[in-house]
């Protein structure tokens, strides 16, 4: 029996009402006026009809097709809104809960220990010196009296880097900050008063030592300077950094290449874990004629002394730090210790 359009109609909103998605709807959508729908169906079978008839069906068809449209938007309409609904719902922000805030930063153990240094001897009227960490062969090693064939120099010491200067020059990473004291007492007039510290890199690698480490160095340059200058410098410095008085100082014959007569100087605390172990602090020296020469100035007339010192080594005696890699491994438990 051929179905009402009534019926057909509440059938529609039946299954527009069910379906819960625009997917189920587009489905039921096709059951009754798509292509192969029941409603076009019906207008198909117009043809049959003739005069009255067929006009009159056809309007009753029409009112139909408008009347399951409006039932179609309708539901089409219900469905956006509670899809719009549930996702407002699901990213609701509450404006009542407090702000996630900023994290508080703070500078890196090494920074800080380097600003530490600078101050100190800014305090006594040195200087503070930056320069490039991809240097030339001459400011890292000719200037500084490192002879062609010094070990140094070997691929196994020295990181070299692709390329050359505009004269031709072999560039490397610094293996030292010495090659800023040259460039610094090159375009400065003595008395020179400096310190350099900074990143240099070595090709070595194992629990106490990085192919990357800070380092400063000390370089005093006038006509009258002397090992007991250098000495009463360091030994202050060594006071001030570690904020005690009971530390002993010694200095032991050593070579360096850019310095002549040459000294490692060794510290000991009177007290505390470390009480009474000399331990090796930094090198130092009398600059080496030469290299006097080198900066330009009459190693007869000019005096200088100079010392260098591991950044890393300096903090881990003041903090108690025992492993060097921690500096590196970006661990905030360690990091946030050194917060201030
Ligand atoms: C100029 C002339 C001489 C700097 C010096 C040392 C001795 C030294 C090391 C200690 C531990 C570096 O960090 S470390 O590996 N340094 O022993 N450095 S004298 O001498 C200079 C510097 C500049 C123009």
């Amino acid at each position: 029996m051929e179905q009402s359009l009534e019926a057909l109609i509440e059938e529609a909103r039946t299954a527009f009402a069910a379906a819960a998605d625009p997917t189920a709807l587009a489905d039921a959508k096709a059951r009754f006026v798509g292509r192969e729908g029941e409603l076009t169906r019906k207008m198909k079978q117009l043809g049959a009809l003739t005069g009255e008839a067929k006009a009159t069906a056809g309007r009753a068809l029409n009112a139909a097709k408008q009347a399951i449209e409006a039932l179609l938007t309708a539901r089409q309409e219900a469905i956006e809104h509670a899809e719009l609904e549930q996702r407002l719902a699901a990213e609701a922000i509450d404006v009542t809960l407090p702000g996630r805030g900023l994290g508080a930063g703070g500078l890196h153990p090494v920074t800080l220990t380097i600003a530490r240094i600078e101050a100190i001897f800014r305090s006594i009227g040195f200087d503070v010196a930056d320069g490039p960490e991809i240097e030339e062969d001459f400011f890292n090693f000719t200037a500084l009296n490192t002879p062609e064939n010094h070990p140094a120099r070997s691929m196994h010491d020295t990181f070299y880097v692709d390329g050359t200067d505009d004269q031709g020059r072999g560039l490397l990473l610094r293996t030292h900050t010495s090659p800023m004291q040259i460039r610094y007492a090159r375009t400065h007039r003595p008395p020179i008063r400096v310190i350099a510290p900074g990143k240099t890199y070595r090709v070595d690698s194992d629990a106490t030592h990085s192919p990357m480490f800070h380092q400063f160095e000390g370089l005093w340059i006038d006509t009258n300077v002397s090992f007991a200058d250098l000495k009463s410098v360091y030994v202050d410095f060594l006071h001030q950094f570690f904020e005690r008085d009971d530390i002993d100082v010694r200095f032991r014959p050593s070579y360096f290449p850019f310095t002549e007569p040459s000294a490692e100087i060794d510290m000991r605390f009177a007290d505390g874990p470390l009480r009474g172990r000399w331990l090796e602090i930094s090198g130092a020296g009398q600059v080496h004629p030469n290299v006097v020469r080198n900066i330009g100035l009459d190693p007869e007339i000019f005096i200088g002394f100079a010392f260098g010192s591991g950044i890393e080594r300096l903090a881990m005696l003041r903090h108690g730090i025992s492993d060097l890699r921690l500096f590196y491994d970006n661990d905030l438990r360690f990091l946030r210790q050194f917060r201030d």
